[in-house]
């Protein structure tokens, strides 16, 4: 075996304008649909990953917390995939470390598989490329194929391979392509009540309108692609927001009904939208969570800002710009 260097690497977190929310394989982790998303810059998850004979176990560390139970196992369980696919079966010592705080509704999910996904292959001595990555960064979660990329990115569901290896994401334009701005307004701190793979379980097994959401997703995917090819901020932001409300339709309409918003949620959903009618390039999105994430041009970043901060209840402001996608350090 010749020598597991350690090996570094960073991505961002991303933010999904055509949502995702479904699974068709639960094992392999395929989407039911596709999705469409835009990767951030100014927030990052950094990890690193050594392949070490002399340990006996892998050892994970995140934010300074070393896991075990079954945070640990899924990520060791990744990293199976790894060693598999290398042919080595040493353990490893991941660190990994997000500048962005854990409750602030940025999925960590997406730049902490993307990273390591990018860190454990190259420390593995593998050299898969990006749709190579981003088919092993969905293994760790869906999102995650996705921060694979900078700029504007297409998830595909996937179809005909048993594998799912035809299923992974595509950078659709750089990120040099539309200086939108995302602005994550927090409304709420500590963890969701729901994770989203659960809520996915259970929206897919019990809500009666699943079947017209996976339905709708194609052509939604279609009408943001076009918009956003020819920078369109208006028909963007109607698709982007349809899409973000069938996702939430679709869930609360589950058996229990998934809620993630909190008041100010739907009072800052209002305020964006009277933005826009009177004349702000302004649109939101939510994800798993209570908080507000508003999609704006550059111009008009401080004026949102600042108009949502001066809410009661928003804690603190986020603001991203487009980023670039995971690269070894
Ligand atoms: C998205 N979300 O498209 C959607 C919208 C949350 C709401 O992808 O089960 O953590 O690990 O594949 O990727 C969050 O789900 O789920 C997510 P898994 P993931 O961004």
């Amino acid at each position: 075996m010749s020598n597991l260097n350690p090996v570094s690497a960073v991505a961002h977190p991303n933010i999904a304008l055509i949502k995702y929310w479904g699974k068709r394989n639960v094992q392999l982790n395929l989407p039911a649909a596709g999705s469409l998303s835009l990767t951030l810059d100014g927030l990052h998850t950094t990890t690193s990953v050594h392949f070490d004979p002399a340990l006996d176990h892998d050892k994970i560390a995140i934010n300074d917390e070393i896991l075990s139970g079954s945070k640990h196992q899924r990520l060791s369980e990744f990293l199976d995939l790894v060693r598999q696919r290398a042919g080595i079966s040493h353990r490893a010592t991941v660190i990994t470390k997000n500048d962005f705080p854990p409750s602030a509704g940025l999925a960590s999910s997406a730049s902490g598989f993307a990273a390591l996904a990018l860190a454990a292959s190259k420390a593995a001595n593998l050299d898969l490329d990006p749709t190579e990555l981003s088919i092993l960064a969905r293994r760790g979660s869906g999102s995650a194929a996705r921060s694979i990329h900078g700029g504007w990115v297409e998830m595909f569901p996937g179809k005909d391979d048993p594998n799912g290896l035809d299923s992974y994401a595509v950078q659709l334009h750089d990120e040099s392509h539309w200086d939108l701005n995302c602005l994550v307004a927090v409304c709420a701190q500590g963890p969701k009540k729901i994770g989203s793979t659960e809520a996915m379980m259970s929206t897919a097994e019990t809500a009666p309108y699943y079947p017209a959401w996976i339905e709708d997703v194609p052509k939604t995917l279609v009408e943001a692609k076009l918009a956003l090819a020819s920078r369109d901020f208006s028909k963007l932001a109607d698709v982007a927001e349809a899409s973000c409300l069938r996702m939430h339709a679709c869930a609360m309409a589950a058996n229990p009904g998934i809620l993630y918003w909190k008041g100010i949620t739907v009072d800052l959903i209002h305020l964006v939208r009277q933005m826009r009618q009177e004349g702000t390039p302004v649109f939101f999105t939510i994800d798993a969570g209570p908080h507000i994430k508003a999609f704006c041009t550059a111009e008009a970043a401080p004026k949102v800002s600042e108009t949502l901060a001066a809410v009661p209840g928003v804690q603190k402001i986020l603001h991203a710009t487009p980023g670039a996608g995971a690269r070894i350090i």
